[in-house]
């Protein structure tokens, strides 16, 4: 599975929250990838004498998304990966049985270690959680994710100001990106804003469902992890294009925002349609370099006298890390105003900013800027 799952390397089990992932993920983990390579001999010729890392590795992103879903008490979370996962590799024709199969291993590990009485209710929700899902990808009925399919288009530049889910605007954006590169998405950026369409509707209408259209073609093996990359790099070129154009420096006095994505996160192309958003807003935008550590981010806040710290969080798996950060930034600074938005956000549903420990969130950059006009009107009365 390489690189898929996670980006970068899974955390080992030792550096888990869970206690009894910390206790007994390692061995767990050993259990799983022996057991596959008994159940699936044809593992070893396919990923050859790397197999047993990438297996090992996988195991340890299993983990860690376990992890995640137990730490904030939302099995659910681990559904959702596990969905993700299975329609992942069913396109790379891995079929279910084996993610299925890999959790029941998992399961079995955990049933059968010594385990101290303190960690026994945690042993039962990681036992439920990986048999729930065991069972339901080798359901005859399992239902996975739908994919949005854009299809494809000659490319015909128009220019609305409204523009509908799976419009031609849409289509040709994704069209002139994927067959004409930086030079056909510059034009239409361009034949758009000249023809008076606002940047953040662009972002929001356009970019957006393209973007999330990329992924789902990526996730189903239809483009290659080389276009999805391309596809992200030029619109983060069309951004960084258009989006200063369209308003001034913000004034003297202007509150200063902090916008940064979480840490480990490095999806930032919300994150940068936010920070224009606030822009348009007045704002005095500041986006720090992404390696900064929760601390060096709480640090600067306080630096930069900032009144409000924004976080972007796409992967769920980053959730924990968003809520330590923001408990952080309230006891060190408690008059800041804390909003947290991005995908993982958006799949939580309602409230989930507000258990994450934020004041608000928005779904879109369009949002945004509606609250941050209310946020600067309240700071003036
Ligand atoms: C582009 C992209 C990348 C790029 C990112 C480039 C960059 N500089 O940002 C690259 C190639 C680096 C990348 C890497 C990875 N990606 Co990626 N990526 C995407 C993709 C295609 C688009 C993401 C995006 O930019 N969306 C558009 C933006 C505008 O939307 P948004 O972030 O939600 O932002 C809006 C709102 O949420 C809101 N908002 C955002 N932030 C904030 C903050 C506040 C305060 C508020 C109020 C609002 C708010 O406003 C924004 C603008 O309207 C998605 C597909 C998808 N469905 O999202 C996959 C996707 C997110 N990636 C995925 C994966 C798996 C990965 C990798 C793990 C694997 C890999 N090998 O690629 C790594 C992980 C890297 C990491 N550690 O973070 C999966 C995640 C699946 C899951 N389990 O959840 C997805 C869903 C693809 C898929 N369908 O499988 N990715």
């Amino acid at each position: 599975m390489g690189d898929l799952i996670g980006g970068e390397s899974p955390l080992p089990p030792s550096r888990l929250r869970s206690r009894l992932l910390r206790r007994l993920g390692r061995v767990a983990a050993a259990y799983c990838v022996t057991k596959c390579y008994e159940t699936w001999p044809e593992l070893g010729p396919r990923y050859g004498l790397r197999g047993r890392q990438h297996l090992t590795r996988d195991a340890a992103w299993h983990l860690e998304h376990l992890d995640e879903a137990v730490d904030l008490g939302e099995p659910r979370l681990f559904d959702d990966y596990a969905d993700w996962l299975t329609a992942l590799l069913q396109a790379r024709g891995i079929g279910p049985e084996q993610v299925a199969g890999a959790f029941g291993f998992l399961a079995d590990a955990f049933e059968a270690a010594e385990c101290p009485p303190k960690l026994e209710a945690e042993r039962a929700v990681v036992v439920a959680i990986l048999r729930d899902n065991q069972l339901r990808l080798t359901a005859p009925a399992a239902t996975l994710r739908r994919k949005l399919a854009i299809p494809s288009m000659k490319p015909k530049v128009k220019v609305s100001g409204t523009i509908k889910p799976g419009s031609d605007l849409q289509r040709d954006y994704f069209d002139c990106l994927r067959d004409q590169g930086r030079k056909g998405a510059f034009a239409l950026a361009e034949s758009y804003v000249a023809g008076g369409g606002a940047i953040l509707d662009f972002y929001v209408d356009v970019l957006e469902p393209v973007l999330e259209n990329t992924g789902s073609l990526w996730e189903g093996a239809q483009i290659s992890s080389t276009q999805e990359h391309e596809i992200s790099e030029v619109t983060s070129e069309v951004i960084h294009r258009y989006g200063p154009t369209a308003w001034i420096d913000a004034p003297p006095s202007a509150p200063v925002a902090v916008v940064c994505c979480v840490p480990r996160e490095r999806h930032r192309l919300g994150l940068m349609m936010v920070a224009d958003a606030l822009r348009a807003g007045e704002l005095d935008v500041l986006i720090p370099d992404e390696s900064l550590t929760a601390q060096e981010i709480v640090d600067l806040v306080n630096r930069v006298d900032a009144r409000m710290l924004c976080l972007s969080c796409t992967l769920a798996l980053h959730l924990s890390d968003a809520s330590e950060l923001i408990a952080l930034a309230r006891r060190s600074r408690p008059s800041l105003a804390i909003a947290i938005g991005g995908r993982a956000l958006r799949d939580l549903g309602p409230g989930a900013a507000e258990r994450l420990g934020a004041d608000w969130t928005a779904d879109n950059a369009r949002e945004v800027r509606r609250s941050v006009s209310l946020w600067s009107q309240s700071l003036k009365t």
